[in-house]
């Protein structure tokens, strides 16, 4: 890669290159679920909670968007807005970015294009809501998000509730093992399942405290060993979903996207919007409620990092 020129794609808040220069704590944010992961208003609201709970907690937030042909690192109010109201902002994973840059469209950023622009702006820490997965079926399907090859590879560390209940998280955690990428949780000692706390799986290595969590992702980092670690913390209880009901709701969801023929891109969207509207807005309230809990730990963490960095 040549550092000049992907720095010629980037364009960064005067926020966040304030807090660059100061060498505060930056925490990246994701612009797919603003545009593709929740309903208007209720997206372009918590988009703005999250990035004050980590001012809050004394870190900066950088959402990441491409708009007018440049990877913007850190959004003003009304770009958040624009990228909540437009309703065609493309989807731009690794495979989309240069198409989106070169296009000049609209584009929200997924987990792993967001994790892409973060490592290139040189932020460490990410926040999102859940990352994505191996789906149930992908033995025919082959639908295994590209979330999971880029933290494979690139050296970010992700927040998250886990892997949302959607998929196959079993295979997901079987997917991540096999790439090296090792799931770290907080406040639990398992995985978690995003709408609800507890997936049934073990994550590798339960860490509470952000400075432990630190000194893992900066061994990791110290040693060569490229590669994107996971911190999952669970939604808090008060706003989690009974297991049965977003277990059944979930399936509900799976057998019309396969009756509907969805596939590609558009499965997470539509199962997602399904779930909400069959929970008559629940499964949305847990969303947000989860997203703003990580964007917490994430600050946590990413001061931690930066501290560690010094
Ligand atoms: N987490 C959420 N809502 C979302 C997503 C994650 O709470 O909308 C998005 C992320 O951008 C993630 C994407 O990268 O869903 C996964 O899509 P796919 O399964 O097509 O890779
Ligand atoms: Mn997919």
């Amino acid at each position: 890669m040549n550092p000049d020129a992907a720095e010629s794609w980037l364009v960064r808040s005067p926020a966040v290159l304030a807090a660059q220069a100061a060498g505060r704590a930056l925490v990246a944010l994701e612009s797919t679920i603003i545009a593709h992961g929740m309903p208007y208003p209720e997206n372009v609201r918590t988009a703005r909670e999250v990035e004050a709970v980590i001012r809050a907690a004394g870190a900066e937030p950088a959402t990441i968007a491409v708009i007018g042909g440049r990877i913007r690192i850190g959004l003003s109010d009304d770009e958040l807005e624009l990228l909540a109201r437009s309703g065609n902002a493309h989807k731009v994973s690794r495979r989309d970015l240069p198409a989106a840059l070169t296009s000049g469209a609209l584009g929200a950023t997924t987990v792993a294009a967001t994790m892409i622009c973060a490592a290139l702006a040189g932020v460490e820490v990410f926040v999102t809501g859940g990352i994505g997965g191996v789906h149930r079926g992908a033995q025919e399907t082959f639908d295994i998000s590209a979330d999971l090859q880029e933290l494979a590879k690139t050296s970010v560390a992700v927040v998250c509730a886990g892997a949302k209940s959607i998929l196959d998280l079993g295979l997901t955690l079987e997917y991540l093992e096999t790439h090296g990428v090792p799931v770290l949780s907080c406040e639990q000692d398992n995985f978690a399942a995003f709408y609800t706390r507890d997936s049934g799986f073990r994550a590798d290595y339960r860490l509470d405290d952000p400075a432990q969590q630190a000194r893992f992702i900066r061994t990791k980092w110290d040693l060569g060993l490229s590669g994107g670690v996971v911190l999952s913390t669970p939604v808090p209880e008060a706003c989690a979903m009974p297991r049965e009901e977003i277990d059944a709701i979930t399936q509900q969801a799976l057998d019309e996207a396969k009756a509907q023929g969805i596939a590609g891109k558009a499965v997470t969207p539509f199962l997602l919007a399904r779930i909400e509207a069959m929970t008559g807005g629940r499964s949305l309230a847990t969303n947000i409620a989860l997203v703003k809990h990580n964007g917490e730990v994430g600050a946590r963490l990413a001061l931690a990092l930066a501290a560690s960095r010094r």
